[in-house]
C-alpha cells in the first residue's frame, strides 16, 4: 500500500516537472514599436486658444487715459492701440507684463492674453507732469 502511494507521488511529480519544462519557450518577440510621430503639423497654432480678440483704442493725455476703464473676458486676447496726444507717456500693466513708452504724438500697439480674472490697474510709467501719479485706469477681466 505504501509503495503505491509513493509511486503516485513520484508520477505526479514527474508530470508536473515535465509539464513545466515543456512550455517554457514563449519568447515571441512582438516588437511593435510604432514610432510616435509628432502630431502637430502646424506648430505655430495655439491649441488652447479659446478667447476672442478684443481691440481698443486709447488716448493718453495729461493726466488720464481715455477710456479709463476696459472690460474684457478671461481668455481674451487684448489689443490696445494707444496714442499719446501731448507729451511722452507710458503704459504699464504689470499684472500682464506690459510696460511700454508712447512718445509724444505717436501710437503704440500692445497685445496680451488676459489669462486671469480680476481688476488690474494700468498707469502711466513715464513722468509727464504734476498729475502723473494719478494717471491710471482699470482693466476689468471677468470670469
Ligand atoms: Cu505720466
Amino acid at each position: 500500500m505504501a509503495n503505491k502511494i509513493l509511486m503516485v507521488l513520484i508520477l505526479s511529480i514527474v508530470l508536473i516537472v515535465s509539464g513545466c519544462t515543456g512550455s517554457s519557450t514563449e519568447s515571441q518577440s512582438t516588437q511593435n514599436i510604432q514610432e510616435v510621430a509628432p502630431v502637430s503639423d502646424s506648430p505655430s497654432e495655439e491649441a488652447t486658444f479659446q478667447g476672442e480678440v478684443k481691440e481698443f483704442s486709447l488716448t493718453a493725455k495729461k493726466f488720464s487715459f481715455t477710456p479709463g476703464e476696459i472690460t474684457i473676458k478671461k481668455g481674451d486676447t487684448v489689443r490696445l492701440t494707444i496714442t499719446s496726444e501731448d507729451t511722452t507717456h507710458g503704459f504699464s500693466l504689470p499684472d500682464f507684463g506690459v510696460n511700454e513708452q508712447i512718445p509724444s504724438g505717436e501710437t503704440l500697439s500692445v497685445e496680451f492674453i488676459a489669462d486671469k480674472s480680476g481688476e488690474f490697474t494700468f498707469r502711466c510709467s513715464v513722468f509727464c507732469g504734476s498729475g502723473h501719479g494719478g494717471m491710471s485706469g482699470t482693466l476689468i477681466v471677468r470670469d
